[in-house]
């Protein structure tokens, strides 16, 4: 079984091939593509030096190819991969909304992978971070309405997003005016509730993302969610404050001990010593924490509850792996 990166050299690309190294995936050949400008340079995977190759224009020979180089390469590269053979597990937005796309986050709809016709759509981050622990709400108490805040971390943008925190961090220490390439405007002691562009209804794509790719994912068309987006200066956790109107209702002490045997989640909840869900606890970890779980004050039964995921974790790198596992696991790979 080949296994090709498309994007090795991203923030996300780099993730792949840590979790790979860990994975009990079954492969015997890794390949490395990014853009020509970083063809040629090495890269270390299991103690050996892989050689990183110019994306060409074709077929990829891989079995499964994890595209992680944006949008516009997928767009145009993904189907070609396909005719040439591979499984592709896309980590961009280009196909997630298509009807014969699956969009999986394996803890919660793993078996929508099998369906595939040669792409599977892996979430938007934001969404990932949050299904893994509203799903098994959602199975169990049916969640009408969700309402959703986030505190989202610069390497949402990539590699040059988490460098453009610290260098411009380091100019406003310096005493210079931080400036911005990557964001709305400077993300240095700010925070900005712009992400992705505008829609028609005011809110931002990465908004609507996150309602859209919730229903597709929970496979609940009549869910309602409504999202506000917000960039803070944090290296790599996306934290989410969660607001669930529940069909029926539930106390925290039911969410806590359901949680607590929900794969992928891990409870972090006890405020008397300080503990709830964090960047700083949640960064490298394959697990979402979950936490402030309490009682509504708005909807009667209905539930508050913050969770904290590593956005490039199981947000990205780790969700894709994960999805290569189940095809493996359930005999959907050669
Ligand atoms: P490169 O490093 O050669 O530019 P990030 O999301 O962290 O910015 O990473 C984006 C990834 O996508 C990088 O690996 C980058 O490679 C890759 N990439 C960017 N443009 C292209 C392209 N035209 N063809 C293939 N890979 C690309
Ligand atoms: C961010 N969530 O934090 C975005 C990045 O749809 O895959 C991922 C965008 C996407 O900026």
């Amino acid at each position: 079984m080949r296994v090709a990166i498309v994007g090795a050299t991203g923030a996300v690309g780099h993730e792949l091939m840590k979790v790979l190294e860990q994975s009990r995936l079954n492969f015997s050949e890794l390949q490395l593509y990014a853009s020509p400008r970083s063809a040629g340079i090495t890269l270390t995977f299991k103690g050996q030096q892989l050689t990183v190759q110019a994306t060409p224009d074709g077929p990829i020979p891989a079995d499964v190819i994890l595209a992680s180089a944006g949008g516009s390469i997928s767009q145009a590269l993904a189907p070609k991969w396909v005719e040439g053979g591979a499984v592709v597990i896309d980590n961009s937005s280009a196909f997630r909304y298509d009807p014969e796309v699956p969009l999986v986050v394996p803890e919660v709809n793993g078996e929508a992978a099998l369906g595939h016709k040669g792409i599977i759509a892996n979430p938007n981050c934001t969404t990932a971070i949050a299904v893994v622990a509203v799903a098994p709400i959602h199975r169990t108490y049916g969640v009408k309405r969700m309402i959703v805040s986030t505190y989202q971390a610069t390497s949402g943008a990539g590699q040059k997003g988490m460098d453009e925190l610290l260098e411009q961090t380091r100019v406003q220490l310096d005493g210079g005016v931080a400036g911005s390439k990557e964001f709305a405007h400077p993300i240095p002691f700010n925070v900005i509730p712009h992400i992705d562009v505008f829609q028609d209804n005011g809110y931002t794509k990465e908004e609507m993302k996150v309602a859209w790719e919730t229903r597709k994912i929970l496979g609940d068309e009549s869910l309602q969610v409504s999202c506000t987006a917000v960039r803070i200066p944090t290296l790599r956790t996306h934290s989410e404050a969660i607001t669930l109107d529940l069909e029926r209702p539930a106390t925290p002490d039911q969410i806590r001990d359901l949680l607590a045997g929900a794969p992928g989640v891990e409870i972090r909840d006890n405020p008397q010593e300080k503990l709830y869900p964090m960047p700083l606890t949640a960064s490298g970890k394959y697990d979402v924490e979950v936490g402030r779980i309490r009682q509504s004050l708005v909807f009667d039964g209905g539930i508050d509850l913050f969770v904290a995921g590593d956005q490039l974790l199981k947000g990205a790198a780790l969700n894709a792996v994960q999805i290569a596992e189940y095809l493996q696991e359930h005999g959907a790979l050669n």
